[in-house]
């Protein structure tokens, strides 16, 4: 058992160690102030930027980039969780609704083009990977939206994805996700380009670092 003594500094070094974790993550980053223009973000790298200062952005004053007019049947849509997994998943809408939400700020940049800082809810691909029971924490996943002939892939590494770096929402700045914004669900990730922020998101698979085939 701790004595009262030890777990207050056991407390205490375990925050210590914490923020200085944090400080060291965020050794490259540009603090961003509350009121910056989004203007001035454009072309930027959000991999180099600390934005948990700046403000959510109205979302009238959100652009819109690529695929914009997909029209999802919630009847028909599933979300599929399947590759390096013991029991691969598929859920409806409401399923994904019913999973703990994970809500973050996240600041998206197509860059040249807009930039804007949306408040993100979702589900967290980490808690969907160990229900349907990860094989292996080492890896990347794919993911694609929306299905037919319009698919985009993209590809984040497990570490990242297993920090919450990488989640799929389907709120933003508190209401439903909208059909332009990728609607039912769409990847928020946070120091990537809105390029791979994947809309209408069907389907996540998981793979392994080296595929089977090419190990001698
Ligand atoms: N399925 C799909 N997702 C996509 C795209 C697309 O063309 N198809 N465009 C991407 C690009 S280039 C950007 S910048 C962001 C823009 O997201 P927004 O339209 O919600 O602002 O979506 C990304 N996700
Ligand atoms: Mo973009």
């Amino acid at each position: 058992m701790f004595s009262r003594r030890s777990f207050l500094l056991y407390v205490l070094g375990a925050h210590v160690l914490l923020k200085m974790e944090t400080a060291w993550a965020n050794v490259q980053q540009t603090i961003i102030p509350k009121g910056a223009r989004l203007e001035d973000l454009v072309n930027k790298n959000p991999a180099e930027l600390d934005t948990s200062d700046l403000d959510i952005t109205p979302i009238e004053n959100f652009g819109v980039m690529g695929l914009e007019d997909y029209e999802a049947s919630l009847e028909k849509w599933r979300l599929i969780v399947d590759g390096n997994v013991a029991e691969p998943l598929t859920l409806s809408y409401l399923e994904v609704m019913s999973l703990s939400p994970l809500e973050k700020t996240v600041l998206l940049i197509c860059p040249g083009v807009f930039a804007y800082n949306g408040l993100w809810k979702g589900v967290s691909i980490k808690e969907l990977l160990s229900k349907a029971r990860l094989k292996s924490d080492n890896g990347y996943v794919t993911i694609r939206g929306p299905e037919g002939n319009y698919e985009k892939v993209e590809k984040f590494s497990l570490p990242e994805v297993l920090k919450d770096q990488v989640f799929l929402a389907y709120e933003v700045n508190g209401v439903v996700l909208p059909k332009k914004h990728g609607f039912p669900l769409r990847v928020v990730a946070q120091n990537h380009y809105g390029s791979e922020w994947v809309k209408y998101v069907y389907r996540v698979t998981v793979h392994q670092e080296t595929p089977p085939e090419s190990r001698s």
